[in-house]
């Protein structure tokens, strides 16, 4: 197939995102425009936009999960991109479809559709995009408050007796823990991963550990993170769990503890991963799937044992975090 004029080579992390200091400075979100009613936003119909996501993505898992939650799987569609093989980079690809294009969008890149957005555009084409199906146009990767929107904006479409994820008594609270969660764990974990420089990653390091810390004890009282029901940081914190095992610890280096260390966190992750919106939507095994040479020696551990670990069978263990609860039947507070 001929390539369009609009598919990118992609820019590197390392060359574009890293300050003097050797620190991961994540580039800013593009389209950013909010959904709602008025001027200046985007309106929110059912059946105009298609959220773009990736397995390995947690910033597009987070909307992938929620949308899920909520019941707007007929409002908003969805995909998948993934990594096809080229000589050059050339970033998302929509390979899990026929002839790599995107049916409704009939695109090969998500570059393309970036592209289309803003023909200016220079930086990485990143998931989570949403895209209207109308123009074929991204027109939100605002993965900060792509949930909340869908919680929020999109409350006039969610199904019959959703969970209530936003509650507005508690919004300022969670999106305090929310810019917490993403400094130290969601972005913490790339500090880390990306840092190219020994201070940088020590720094990283340290914050994401006193994260992990703050976090046990504030579950040894708290079924969730705000208590008795499921909310927006749940599911943030939630799916860099589901990476940190599988997958982050390759990059990490030397690890302090893993997640199945820590006893509120493990049996935290397992009351979630119960619920069928978080466990359709985490693909434990593709996470840690590796691709590493066997006949070597000195064989990384996910290369040598990812086939032969049942990772959904370990995150479905039992656990006990009901008794946590004053509401123990339920994980949600119900609009
Ligand atoms: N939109 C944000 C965050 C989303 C993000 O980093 N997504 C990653 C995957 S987790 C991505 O799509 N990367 C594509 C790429 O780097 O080519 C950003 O621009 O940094």
């Amino acid at each position: 197939m001929a390539q369009s004029a609009n598919v990118r080579v992609r820019p590197k992390e390392t060359e574009n995102e890293i300050n003097e200091k050797g620190f991961f400075v994540r580039q800013k979100n593009h389209f950013t425009t909010p959904f709602g009613n008025g001027e200046g936003k985007l309106p929110v119909e059912a059946g105009r936009y298609r959220l773009i996501w990736a397995k390995g993505c947690h910033w597009s898992n987070r909307a992938s999960i929620v949308r899920e939650l909520l019941g707007l799987e007929d409002v908003i569609s969805i995909n998948l991109v993934g990594r096809g093989k080229h000589e050059q980079d050339l970033g998302w690809e929509f390979v899990f479809d026929e002839n790599s294009t995107d049916p409704v969008l009939g695109v090969q890149f998500l570059s393309e559709l970036y592209a289309n957005g803003d023909p200016e555009y220079k930086g990485r084409a990143t998931v989570p995009a949403i895209v209207d199906v109308t123009t074929k146009k991204v027109v939100n990767n605002d993965y900060v408050w792509l949930t909340n929107y869908l919680e929020k904006e999109f409350a006039p479409f969610h199904k019959e007796g959703a969970p209530d994820l936003y509650p507005a008594e508690l919004r300022e609270e969670i999106d305090r823990y929310n810019d917490y969660l993403f400094d130290n764990v969601n972005n913490g974990v790339y500090k880390a991963m990306f840092a190219q420089s020994i201070e940088a990653y020590n720094d990283a390091y340290n914050h994401l550990y006193a994260a992990f810390d703050e976090i046990e004890e504030r579950l040894e009282t708290r079924r969730f993170l705000f208590g008795d029901y499921v909310t927006d940081a749940d599911i943030r914190l939630f799916v860099t769990l589901a990476r940190f095992d599988t997958y982050y610890f390759k990059n990490l280096g030397p690890l302090r503890n893993r997640i199945v260390d820590f006893k509120n966190i493990w049996g935290y992750a397992r009351d979630l991963y119960e619920i069928p919106a978080f466990k359709n939507n985490t693909y434990l095994r593709d996470l840690a799937k590796a691709n590493g040479n066997k006949e070597t020696i000195f064989i990384d551990y996910n290369t040598r044992f990812w086939d032969q670990i049942d990772y959904e069978g370990l995150w479905s263990e039992p656990q006990n975090r009901k008794e946590k609860s004053s509401d123990p039947e339920n994980k949600f507070k119900r609009n």
